[in-house]
């Protein structure tokens, strides 16, 4: 028998909130905690833009193609299914995963279209059985803040209303694994809350789970 020890399995750490919450900086930040702690660790974001459906995604959200809003919500569910057996074969490897938006995103997304066509339990279903994250990161912006940011590119989505709606539908989705973080506070004061609930759950890991938690 081998004398190898089985590694830990990794920590599936990720990031939410409304479009220029502060969420690169933070995963940033998180990812130097991590090294300097000698972990293994890699940064993903959602959409990723690289794949066949990523590129589709990048197109429809600069405008550039049009698409149903039913079929785009398929499309950023399929993103992610696509990383499926990678994120839980580097896991189960002992990397921990920082990933910059997840399904949350999709569901709060899609449901802030408002459409009769895509309830929240509709948007919610072609996510279900993905793995669950250990611990949801929620950069909260107050409307005021968000309001006084501006400044948005000219991507899809980025307007202070639609963005106002997006965040009410995050709001409904927060459950035991979400930590809220006020992203009103210093980019290090924020770091500061984000590494000792990172730490924590590093030290708290329990049995894998998957989606809805
Ligand atoms: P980002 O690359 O993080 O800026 O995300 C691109 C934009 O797409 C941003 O406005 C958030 C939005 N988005 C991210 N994931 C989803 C999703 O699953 N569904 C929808 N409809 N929008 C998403
Ligand atoms: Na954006
Ligand atoms: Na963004």
């Amino acid at each position: 028998s081998s004398t190898e020890q089985t590694p830990p399995r990794g920590a599936f750490i990720v990031f939410e909130g409304v479009d220029r919450c502060g969420k690169t900086t933070q995963c940033n930040k998180l990812m130097e905690h991590l090294k300097a702690k000698d972990l293994s660790a890699e940064l993903w974001r959602f959409p990723d833009r690289s794949t066949e459906s990523g590129k589709r995604i990048n197109a429809y959200l600069a405008k550039e193609v049009e698409m149903s809003d039913e079929e785009v919500h398929l499309l950023f569910a399929q993103n992610r299914w696509e990383k499926r057996q990678t994120l839980l074969d580097k896991l189960a490897a002992g990397t921990t995963l920082v990933v910059d938006r997840y399904a949350y995103s999709g569901i709060a997304y899609s449901s802030a279209k408002g459409k009769d066509t895509m309830s929240l339990e509709w948007c919610k279903a072609p996510d279900q059985t993905l793995p669950a994250p250990d611990l949801v990161l929620y950069l909260e912006v107050s409307a005021e803040a968000a309001k006084a940011r501006g400044g948005f590119g000219g991507e899809r989505y980025e307007t202070a209303d639609f963005q106002e709606k997006v965040a009410e539908m995050f709001e409904q989705q927060k459950n035991a694994v979400w930590v809220s973080l006020d992203a009103d506070d210093s980019p290090d004061e924020v770091h500061d809350r984000v590494k000792a609930e990172v730490d924590r759950t590093l030290t708290t890991l329990k049995d894998f789970t998957w989606l809805p938690v």
